[in-house]
Order: structure tokens, then C-alpha cells, then sequence
């Protein structure tokens, strides 16, 4: 069962890869070897990477992609770290929610994986 944070009102469950497009008006995250969207190739982790910067009260889609072999965690610190998010190798997750806190919140993958240390410094800016 998958429990719905209270900012979070779109969740929708996994699905095959082939599904994973970039949501429109939305943010597309894809994870693999090189972290999430290249985080490695753009100085991960001592830069943040990816950036994803929306207005306060706007309501933000984000889908994850997972095109690695092993599993990835997606987590945003405050939005959508109340709960253990995992996105099996192969598929994607698609989430909506509403940017109604400012500042900056941490993106990174939860779970034990052998590219960690790259996916811990993405950041959502909310402006
Ligand atoms: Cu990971």
C-alpha cells in the first residue's frame, strides 16, 4: 500500500519504462550508472544536481525513470519523505504535488544502491 503524503495528491504506481516521458509542463528525472540525470557527469556530489526550480503554490509533476539495473529510492526532503519510495529497474514513477513550502529541499535516493553517493544532492527550489 502505498501511503500518500498530504501535499502529494496525484501517485500514481509503477509502471514499465516505455511509459516514462517527461509530464507535460513537468520535470523528467531519469536514474542510472551516472546518478540522476547525469548527477556524476555534473559534479555530484559536491554540486547539486539536478535543479529543479518551480514558484511557491505551483503544482509540480515529476516522473522517474528508472533505466539502471537495481533499484533507486526518490525522495524530496519535506514533499515526499514521510514514506520509503522505491523505483524498481525498468520502470517509472509519475507524482504531482503542490509546491506550498519555500526554500530548498533535497532530492535523493533513499535506499541502498552502488551509485548512492551520486544521487544525494538534487535539489527542488521553491521560490
Ligand atoms: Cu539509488
Amino acid at each position: 500500500m502505498v501511503i500518500v503524503p498530504a501535499s502529494v495528491y496525484y501517485f500514481f504506481t509503477t509502471q514499465p519504462k516505455k511509459t516514462c516521458v517527461k509530464p507535460q509542463g513537468g520535470y523528467l528525472v531519469i536514474a542510472d550508472s551516472q546518478g540522476f540525470n547525469d548527477s556524476k557527469l555534473h559534479g555530484a556530489p559536491f554540486k547539486d544536481w539536478p535543479i529543479i526550480t518551480v514558484q511557491k503554490g505551483s503544482e509540480v509533476s515529476i516522473t522517474i525513470c528508472n533505466d539502471d539495473n537495481q533499484a533507486h529510492g526518490f525522495q524530496i526532503s519535506h514533499y515526499l519523505d514521510s514514506q520509503i519510495i522505491s523505483v524498481a529497474p525498468g520502470e517509472s514513477l509519475t507524482f504531482t504535488f503542490v509546491a506550498d513550502k519555500q526554500g530548498n529541499f533535497t532530492i535523493y535516493c533513499s535506499i541502498f544502491c552502488t551509485v548512492h553517493i551520486f544521487m544525494q544532492n538534487g535539489l527542488l527550489v521553491v521560490r
